[in-house]
């Protein structure tokens, strides 16, 4: 039979990791900056034992959640499997049992339970620190508390019984003027169903008001935006149903057909305050930040062009289209004045970005300056033969060198193969007052994941940029920290792994006094 496990789970620099691991006083090369206390929580998936089908995608993998621990100048890493129900299942069974992502109807006999999805979870999407708990998240389930100290899984949490959705997004929104968190589940009631909630979660942990209203269309409703008067939910493009799933089919499908929508509702609001607006097709996965400004709403945005995932297929037949899974940083208009059911849209560089940037968490909510985006420049020099040595080394197999420009994102198939042609190797900081772009570059044999901005100091913009390369030369992954406010000076601290991590898909920092910690 052919091993079709290559396909999600990748060869070289993507292989699989199976340990867990603890590296105390990391090697590190520049100054660590000694005022930092805190732990940079991520989270990846990673097969903890290899996909039941060779076309999932890499989205359906077991949560792995690591941290690096920041204190006095030194760094600790540590990195652990989310212990969910679904994991501990398969330990047990000591093999895979879960078919395709987000479709029960694909697993083992032994676990199938479509009426209760949310068991599925892998809990690999997002780490969230609030009230004093640290979580993973993943958008088909609800949380999952993990130790900040230890990274060992405490469980799912349902907020004391009040969060009524079998589902948590992975992008909740959290006010830096109150710490009240906003965050929301879709398919609330079920696999496919229509209910959409919303919920306010104040400062202590607690909830404090609940909307539940109804979508446009079942699609994926990835993240979120919040602005100090709304909350604002933009989808768009990918489809489902009870009838797909129950046909064994992957969760989503692609549909070019269908419209956009932004739904917006007061912060306050009840369900009869809902507003949808309706726009072009857009494939609208992450947010950067959003305000109110009078009647208007403005979001910052990287959407894509059209579908990202190349897992999720087109339902009309038609292949993939990587040209068209571009994301450019856009700047939205939604006027609740206007009668207009639809939304003003600027593009504001040209360049190709990957869509797992940030703004500082002080301004969120907030009107904003700075964008901090990871993106490929292919100006700078690559070592292509270096990387070539390297993972021919190591390689084994047809994962190699398939992937595709936009699959070095850390979300999609191809991130989990060989050196990507295309090196994500720069970071931006994109300023929308006058349009200059600051810009760190990684390294000629070095691509970068999500960056996080660490705030210092009282303004927007002031502290460090961090995030996560692999380093395709020398297979290994390192930290690199640098000084938000001189990106182009380069890092002044690398923390060098002795071995490869898993591409994680978000991240975030937590100041040791917010988490307690050790
Ligand atoms: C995304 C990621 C997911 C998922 C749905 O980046 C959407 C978008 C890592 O899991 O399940
Ligand atoms: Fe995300």
């Amino acid at each position: 039979m052919t091993d079709l496990s290559h396909a999600v789970a990748g060869r070289g620099f993507g292989a699989p990791l199976r340990f867990e691991a603890s590296v105390d006083d990391c090697e590190v090369v520049g100054k660590i900056p000694s005022e930092l206390n805190g732990a940079f929580y991520r989270v990846a998936p990673e097969w903890y034992y290899p996909p039941k089908f060779g076309d999932d995608g890499i989205v359906n993998a077991d949560g792995y959640v690591s941290m690096f621990r920041f204190k006095d100048g030194k760094v600790d890493y540590r990195g652990r499997w989310v212990r969910t129900h679904r994991l501990k299942m398969q330990q047990e069974a000591r093999r895979q049992l879960y078919g395709y992502y987000r479709n029960p109807y694909t697993d083992d006999p032994s676990v199938r339970d479509p009426q209760h999805p949310s068991l599925r979870t892998v809990s690999n999407t997002s780490t969230l620190a609030h009230a004093g708990r640290l979580f993973t998240l993943k958008e088909d389930g609800l949380p999952y508390q993990i130790d900040p100290n230890t990274l060992e899984t405490v469980g799912p949490w349902n907020f004391d019984g009040a969060w009524k959705s079998e589902t948590f997004t992975a992008h909740p929104k959290i006010d830096p003027l109150t710490g009240e968190m906003v965050a929301f589940g879709y398919e609330a009631t079920g696999l496919a169903s229509d209910d959409l909630y919303l919920y306010r979660i104040d400062r202590s942990g607690r909830v404090c008001h609940e909307v539940r209203t109804k979508v446009p269309y079942v699609s994926i409703i990835h993240d979120m935006a919040l602005t100090q008067s709304h909350i604002v939910i933009p989808f768009g493009g990918y489809v489902t149903s009870a009838e797909r799933l129950r046909a064994g089919k992957i969760h989503w499908g692609w549909d070019d057909t269908k419209p956009s929508y932004i739904g917006v509702i007061p912060r306050d609001g009840e369900a009869r305050d809902m507003r949808w607006f309706k726009g072009p097709l857009r494939c609208m996965m992450h947010t950067l930040n959003a305000y109110s400004e009078g009647s208007k709403i403005i979001l910052y945005a990287a959407f894509w062009d059209s579908n990202f995932f190349p897992f999720f297929a087109p339902v009309d037949g038609t292949p993939w289209n990587a040209a068209k899974a571009r994301a450019l940083i856009r700047r939205i208009t939604l006027d609740l004045d206007s009668s207009d059911e639809t939304w003003s849209e600027e593009i504001l560089w040209p360049t190709s970005v990957v869509d797992l940037g940030r703004v500082d968490p002080r301004v969120l909510s907030l009107e904003s300056r700075y964008i901090y985006m990871p993106y490929p420049d292919p100006a700078r020099p690559a070592d292509h033969e270096r990387m070539r040595a390297a993972a021919g080394a190591t390689r084994a197999g047809p994962g190699a060198g398939t992937n595709t420009g936009a699959s070095s994102a850390g979300t999609s198939a191809g991130a989990n193969a060989g050196p990507p042609p295309r090196l994500v190797n720069c970071y931006g900081r994109f300023d929308v007052a006058t349009g200059a772009v600051d810009a760190y570059f990684a390294g000629p044999t070095h691509s970068l994941q999500e960056c996080t901005l660490i705030p210092r100091g009282s303004s927007e913009g002031e502290g460090y940029l961090i995030g996560v390369c692999s380093n395709y030369a020398e297979q290994r992954s390192e930290l690199v920290i640098a000084d938000a406010q001189r990106l182009g000076e380069g890092d002044i601290a690398r923390v060098i792994l002795p071995f490869r991590v898993s591409s994680q898909v978000h991240g975030s920092w937590a100041d040791a006094r917010e988490l307690s910690l050790a």
